[in-house]
């Protein structure tokens, strides 16, 4: 295990306004997170995006930058839309490879689920917070990454 520190670290936030009464919730998780490991407010940037199918390009867009790592806030319910699969899967699918392919830590808090209330229960409810869950995930990439790169 790593010790988590964002400290002096800037970071992303890529979140969808789709479903938006439960990605804010993600997206407090995510903040109150980042702060609590070190992460000045000043050097966490959110960034807006239509709905999940959106986020690999703003995530792509913020990979060539000046931020350490990026967190992604997302719901797609499966009740919603006979497009579940292709959002869903878009966005996973595009989020992994952009991480990958420009080596870049990413959170990923893209809640899938069936109904609305399992989605508000990832959200701050019964079953944790996806947004705070991705943002720690990203702190510690940025480390295990770090000391990959220095023990090669
Ligand atoms: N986007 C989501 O983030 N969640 C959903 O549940 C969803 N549904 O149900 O359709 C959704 N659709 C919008 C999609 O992400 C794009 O924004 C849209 O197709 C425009 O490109």
């Amino acid at each position: 295990m790593v010790t988590l520190s964002g400290t002096g670290l800037k970071i992303a936030i890529i979140a969808s306004s789709f479903n938006d009464f439960i990605t804010k919730k993600l997206h407090v998780g995510a903040l109150e997170a980042l702060r609590e490991v070190g992460t000045k407010d000043e050097d966490i940037h959110t960034y807006w995006v239509p709905g999940s199918f959106e986020i690999p390009l703003a995530l792509s867009e913020a990979a060539e930058g000046k931020f350490d790592a990026a967190v992604c806030l997302g719901v797609v319910i499966r009740g919603e839309t006979p497009h579940f699969n292709y959002v869903s899967g878009e966005a996973a699918r595009g989020i992994s490879e952009i991480s990958m392919k420009k080596q870049f830590p990413v959170g990923f808090g893209v809640i899938t689920a069936d109904t609305t209330d399992q989605a508000i229960d990832r959200a701050g409810g019964k079953r944790g917070n996806k947004g705070r869950e991705a943002a720690l995930a990203a702190i510690e990439m940025t480390s295990v990454v770090k000391k990959i790169r220095a023990d090669r």
